[in-house]
Parts: C-alpha cells; sequence; structure tokens
C-alpha cells in the first residue's frame, strides 16, 4: 500500500459521520471485478462492435448489438444540465457542532444548542459565473453552500463568501445574471465580469455598488477556498423556548485566515492550474490538514428591527461589526473529499427553503424569492425526486404521502397515501413533540410592487467598505475596477461607472477614469461619511499566530545542492504542517556533490522539472546552498524568472549559503538586503527575502520563512 493510500484510509476511518455510513449502501460494490451490463449479464468483449466481418474487412457494424448500444446509449445522456449559476464547484464531508449551548436564548434548533452533537456536513464551494468547465481562479463571488444533516432534517445554509448581494429583490436575479454571463451574441466572456452588459447593468442598478465594491476587492480571488468567509447573507430568524423571536445572520470565519491571491498570479493560474482551487481543497484534506471554521451569529431581537439607519431585510447592507458584533457559537470541519464528483458534488441541490425547527424565514425580499427558486431549479436538473439522490437525503426518517414523479426509488408499502386514513399513517406531529411550528407573525399592509424606504440609500456601506480597507487593499481594488473598464470598449458604459463610483470615494472615481479614460470628477458627488469598521478589511482575520499549515513550499534544487540543509528544511516545513515541493531541472533525482549518479542513493527526488510548475502555484520557496547548484541556477533563465516572479507577487523567498548570491543577482533590485556571508549565521529579513550565511543556520531559516504571506 502507498503512504497516499494508507494515509486516504487513516483520514476515510477518521471521519465517518452518520451520512457518510448512509451513503455506504449506494457504494457500488466492486469487488467481483469482471464486466457486465447493466442488466446483469457478463460482457466477454467490450472493444469490438459486432460487425458481419471476413476476418480481414471490417464490413458493416450490426444494429443488434445490444452491449455496444447500450454503451453507447449511456454515454449520450451523461450529461445533466449544468447549475444556471454556480457551474463549477467543488464539495467536501465533514461535520459541525457547537461549543457549548450558550444559543439557547435565541433558538431552540438541538443544531445549534447541543454541544453534543457532531451533525454530518457536506460543503460545495462554487463560482458563478463560469461554466463547469471554466477556470478557478477567475475574479468573481464564491459560493459557499452547507448542507448540515440534522437529525430533524436537513438544514441548507447557501451562502457566499461575500456578506452582501447585488440586488434587494429577487425579481431582478434573471437581470443581474443574464448581464454578467457570457454576452448572449457571442458567449464571451467566459468566467470573467470584464465586459460591457456587466458594468452597464451595475452603472445603472446603483444598489450594486456596495456588493460591486467587494467583488473588485481581493475577496474576488481568494488563494484557497480554505481561507474564505462564508456569510448567509440573507436575514433568517431565531425563535427560543419561549417562543420569542430574533433576527439573525450566519458567518463561516476561517481557521487560518482571508488569504487572496494577487491578480497577476490569478490571471496566470488561470492558465497554468485550472483546477487551483479544487486541488488544494483536496490537496489539504489528504495531507491531513482539514479545512477548518468556526461559525458564528449576529443577533437582532425582534423589537430592534427598525432601530438601524438601513433595512436589516435589506442584503445589500452587512450589520456593521462595531454595532452587532458576531457571537462564536462552534465549528465546523471539513475532512474529506468525495468518492465521486458526479453523484456527490454535482447531484447536491441546496434549497434556502431547508430549515429545521427552531430556525425561520425573515421578510428579506431576496430571500423569498430564493425560496421559491432553488427546489424550482432542481427539477430541471435532477427530476422531481431530487430529494431521494443519496447526497441529498436526509440521515432522519422520511415519512409523508408525495408519490410518484420520474426517477422514484422510495418504495412505500402502505396502501394509503393521503391525509386523514383509515390507518393512521403518517399523522402530522404536533410542535411539542418536533413538528415545525411557524412563527405567529403579524403582518399588515398594502398589497403594492414596492420596496421599504430605508432600501433606497446605497452608497453608505460601499463607502464604509472602502474607507475600512488598507491603502494596498485600495490600491488592489482601484486596480481590480481599472481592468474591468478597460475591458469595457463602450464609451457609455465606463464614462457612466467612472461617475458612479464618484459616489463613493473622490480619490476612487479619480483614479480609476484616469486609468481607464472615464470621466475624471473635479469634486466629491457627495460627502464620504469617514466611517469604518475594522473586520471589513481581510487582514481582520489572520491568524493569532502565523502559521505555515498547509502551505505549499518549494525549494528549488539543481546538481550539487546541499543535502543537509534540503533534509533540515524538509523536517522543519513538515514539523510546520507545510507541504514540500522539490522543483528541479528534471523529475527523478537530483544529486549533492559526492553522491553516486544514477543510484537514487543520497538524491532527492524532485516532484516537478522548472518548466513543469511556475512560482504562482506555491506560497513561498527557498534556495539551499551548494556552489554548483547555485551557478547551475544562475544559469537557467527559468529560476531566474521564477524568483523575480514570486518575488513580485510578495511571498517570502529563502536562501542558505551559496543560495544567497544567486538570489540576489536574480532579484536585482536596490534596497534589499541579503545575507551573503558564509561565515554568518545572522538571518537577514527584508521586503519578505529571508537569507542566512551559513549551514548551522538550516532550520533558522525554515523558522523564518513562517512569515505570513498577507498581500
Ligand atoms: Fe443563488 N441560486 N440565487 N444565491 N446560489 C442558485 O440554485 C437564486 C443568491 C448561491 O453549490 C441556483 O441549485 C436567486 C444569493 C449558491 O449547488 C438558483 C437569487 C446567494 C449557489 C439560484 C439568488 C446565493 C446558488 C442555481 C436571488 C448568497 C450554489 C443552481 C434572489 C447568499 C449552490 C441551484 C450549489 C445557486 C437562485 C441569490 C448563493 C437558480 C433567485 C444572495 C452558493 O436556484
Amino acid at each position: 500500500m502507498s503512504l497516499t493510500q494508507a494515509l486516504k484510509q487513516k483520514v476515510t476511518a477518521a471521519v465517518e459521520t452518520k451520512k457518510i455510513a448512509d451513503l455506504q449502501r449506494d457504494i457500488a460494490n466492486e469487488s467481483g471485478n469482471y464486466h457486465t451490463t447493466d442488466h446483469g449479464v457478463k460482457v466477454a468483449d467490450t472493444d469490438n462492435w459486432l460487425k458481419v466481418s471476413d476476418g480481414t474487412h471490417a464490413g458493416p457494424s450490426l444494429l443488434e448489438d445490444q452491449i455496444a448500444r447500450e454503451k453507447i446509449h449511456r454515454f449520450d445522456h451523461e450529461r445533466i444540465p449544468e447549475r444556471v449559476v454556480h457551474a463549477r464547484g467543488v464539495g467536501a464531508h465533514g461535520y459541525f457542532k457547537v461549543y457549548d449551548d450558550r444559543a439557547s436564548k435565541y433558538t431552540y434548533a438541538p443544531v445549534l444548542t447541543d454541544p453534543s452533537r457532531s451533525t454530518p456536513t457536506f460543503v460545495r464551494f462554487s463560482t458563478v459565473q463560469g461554466s463547469r468547465g471554466s477556470a478557478d481562479t477567475v475574479r468573481d463571488v464564491r459560493g459557499f453552500a452547507v448542507k448540515l444533516y440534522t437529525d430533524e432534517g436537513n438544514w441548507d445554509i447557501v451562502g457566499n463568501n461575500i456578506p452582501v448581494f447585488f440586488i434587494q429583490d429577487s425579481i431582478k436575479f434573471p437581470d443581474i445574471i443574464h448581464a454578467v454571463k457570457p454576452e448572449p451574441k457571442n458567449e464571451v466572456p467566459q468566467g470573467q465580469s470584464a465586459h460591457n452588459n456587466f458594468w452597464d447593468f451595475v452603472g445603472l442598478q446603483p444598489e450594486s455598488a456596495h456588493m460591486v465594491m467587494w467583488v473588485m476587492s481581493d475577496r474576488g480571488i481568494p488563494r484557497s477556498l480554505r481561507t474564505m468567509q462564508g456569510f448567509g447573507v440573507n436575514t433568517y430568524t431565531l425563535v427560543n423556548a419561549a417562543g420569542e423571536r430574533f433576527f439573525v445572520k450566519f458567518h463561516w470565519i476561517p481557521e487560518l485566515g482571508v488569504h487572496s491571491l494577487m491578480w497577476d498570479e490569478a490571471l496566470k493560474i488561470g492558465g497554468q492550474d485550472p483546477d487551483f482551487h479544487r486541488k488544494d481543497l483536496e490537496e489539504a484534506i489528504k495531507n491531513g490538514a482539514p479545512a477548518k471554521w468556526e461559525f458564528g451569529i449576529q443577533v437582532i431581537p425582534e423589537a430592534n428591527e427598525h432601530d438601524f439607519d438601513f433595512d436589516i431585510l435589506d442584503a445589500t447592507k452587512v450589520w456593521p461589526e462595531d454595532l452587532i458584533p458576531v457571537e462564536i457559537l462552534g465549528e465546523m470541519v471539513l475532512n474529506r473529499t468525495v468518492d465521486e464528483y458526479f453523484t456527490e458534488t454535482e447531484q447536491v441541490a441546496f434549497c434556502t427553503s431547508h430549515i429545521v425547527p427552531g430556525i425561520g424565514f425573515s421578510d428579506d425580499p431576496l430571500l423569498q424569492g430564493r425560496n421559491f427558486s432553488y427546489f424550482d431549479t432542481q427539477i430541471t436538473r435532477l427530476g422531481i425526486n431530487w430529494q431521494e439522490l443519496p447526497i441529498n437525503r436526509p440521515v432522519c426518517p422520511v415519512m409523508n404521502n408525495h408519490r410518484d414523479g420520474a426517477q422514484r426509488h422510495r418504495i412505500n408499502p402502505s396502501n394509503v397515501n393521503y391525509w386523514p386514513n383509515r390507518e393512521q399513517k403518517f399523522p402530522p406531529v404536533p410542535p411539542s413533540e418536533g413538528g415545525y411550528q411557524d412563527y405567529a407573525q403579524k403582518v399588515q399592509g398594502i398589497k403594492q410592487r414596492v420596496r421599504g424606504a430605508k432600501f433606497q440609500e446605497h452608497y453608505n456601506q460601499a463607502q464604509l467598505f472602502y474607507n475600512s480597507l488598507t491603502q494596498i487593499e485600495r490600491n488592489h481594488l482601484i486596480s481590480a475596477i481599472s481592468f474591468e473598464l478597460s475591458h469595457c470598449d463602450d464609451t457609455v458604459v465606463y464614462e457612466s461607472y467612472t461617475k458612479l463610483l464618484n459616489n463613493i470615494d473622490f480619490e476612487l472615481a479619480k483614479q480609476v477614469a484616469i486609468n481607464v479614460g472615464g470621466v475624471v470628477p473635479d469634486k466629491p458627488a457627495r460627502p464620504n461619511h469617514g466611517k469604518s469598521v475594522p473586520n471589513l478589511s481581510q487582514l481582520y482575520y489572520k491568524p493569532k499566530q502565523p502559521t505555515i499549515k498547509s502551505r505549499r513550499i518549494a525549494i528549488l534544487v539543481a546538481d550539487g545542492f546541499d543535502m543537509v540543509q534540503v533534509e533540515g528544511l524538509r523536517a522543519a516545513f513538515k514539523a510546520g504542517g507545510a507541504t514540500t515541493w522539490v522543483i528541479g531541472p528534471r523529475r527523478g533525482w537530483i544529486y549533492p556533490d559526492g553522491a553516486i549518479v544514477g543510484s537514487g542513493k543520497g538524491g532527492v527526488w524532485a516532484d516537478h522539472h522548472f518548466e513543469g510548475q511556475r512560482s504562482t502555484t506555491y506560497d513561498a520557496f527557498i534556495i539551499p546552498g551548494g556552489a554548483k547548484h547555485a551557478q547551475a541556477l544562475a544559469d537557467n533563465g527559468r529560476t531566474i524568472h521564477w524568483v523575480r516572479e514570486a518575488f513580485g507577487h510578495c511571498k517570502p523567498i529563502g536562501a542558505i549559503c551559496e543560495g544567497v548570491a544567486f538570489l540576489r543577482e536574480a532579484v536585482m533590485l536596490p534596497g534589499v538586503e541579503y545575507n551573503t556571508n558564509l561565515e554568518s549565521d545572522k538571518v537577514v529579513n527584508s521586503y519578505g527575502v529571508v537569507t542566512v550565511g551559513t549551514i548551522s543556520a538550516a532550520n533558522l531559516a525554515a523558522d523564518a520563512l513562517k512569515i505570513e504571506q498577507d498581500q
């Protein structure tokens, strides 16, 4: 058994949940290891269509070949419609649990109040705009859809990595999605919002201004799905045992902090490794670094609904955390990859309307429409019996009088399928015994097509977000909007959006307008209120202790490298929970001086050759000592490019002994300091370039590399 297999088995054994056990009954029995048709008949030849042939010439193929026909029929119908949005995604299993019962003051839902429970969980992350085959690292919102298989039924929190949305009322959803999706004339662009139609729409729909700021910030290009915050976005409600109701927003906060790529990296990885995020999630789980989030809630008692200058049911607004702090309740861990993509990640189906007793909806007009839409879309995608699919069925019993429909699997033996019935079959359950109880909400009004008065203000929070970013984050945001508007060639579009930006911030509008040839304002369209909140900058979520856990670190070597240092570095990185990759002039054994070349002994196995991987897919890299090796790296244009590219992406770069001289020559920038003194074990850290002169300092250099990569 290989190490990876052993590891996989270990991980699998460790994460058996009630849902994983439930899925086992549908896992195919592959123990027989022979080939049959779908009706179970053993097949003797899967490679040749039945023909009339003399053995020398092909001859006509016969329609009679039921085995060939079945194979082709099955293939012809393999595809189902991809999701109309969020088509590209990746999923993983895990669990959710709360730390204590503190939430019982807000809700009687055991999933949120019973610390002895571990609730099986499946999460699907996604991009929104692109098709199923689009790239992972595009600038986009990320879906963060959580299915909690509770003992009271499935609870889906269908959220995003951004806490607000483009529109306030569901009736606008087809418009925003048509606008952002590839344009109807030529189906361009794929995986991009950088086109006329999107910016045309958002320019005419100022309620989207806040969300546009978020998507154009670094949040739109996450480093990893594991380093994103998650938000329920919509306002839900909680009801406690005393019947009191609270408005609530749901939050997921990643253990490793919130990290993003740089735009240049995202663009390059889109081509170099379009599955970067999928692979990252799988790699981390398989290497024993499960993805982890804390779960928190913001709560507003029903009586305080109207205390704010924004409407708490407006999904284009956050609830500022200085006014309503997040209360941490528990954690979610994803520690198991799927066994099969299609049956799990593709067939999983989420519904905002799936809630459990103790949790309710609010009048949030975006949520109300979503509650209709998700169930509806699953019927198109998966058929009316989609809730019976293994990944979707609850772990608690399902008993009702719903019957028939295409692809019905469940067999109900009873002869009554209606209520009331003479057998008292499937009676409704009173709330005191767990039946879902709707909150008795008083409603009054005039039937009309309107939005609430406070829904009319669109710029205060866009400004709050912009004000809360660090200068570096603002620069990134300005570059991102400039990139996108540069791709709009309709003057009306980029001129009107640069005008809109002046409602958010004068400097922002000015700089973008200069960059893209828009309308450069001479004074602010409205004053900046100057308010900011610390938690809106992603730097706020830095882990308390810097960590290299699950980071990808490359060691660059050529023949003649220093083996002692490489071994020391690998051990140090492993101890810190990082994965180490050796990159060399070829995939295969690379030898230090003195080793017997060709023996494999005393060498290090390079996982990739210099052309096979680029610096972009690593978080940091280091160059060990060794005179011959350092010279070989210096003679290679690709390794020099590695250094310059990684430096440009603000990545930590380390070098030891002779490796330092190579690094200095490659970076070639004034102001960066190095320790090139082969006698000195002083660690010099300058602009993220960490150098040390002597061999004894190898471990020190490894420690120094633990600088967090925040850019
Ligand atoms: Fe969705 N959304 N959405 N959405 N959404 C879908 O449902 C819809 C919205 C989100 O991994 C669809 O199963 C409407 C907000 C995620 O399977 C569809 C409105 C948020 C996913 C749909 C919204 C989301 C979807 C397409 C406006 C963040 C992927 C396939 C009222 C809170 C779930 C599907 C997965 C998917 C409708 C707005 C998140 C068509 C009508 C706001 C994460 O039903």
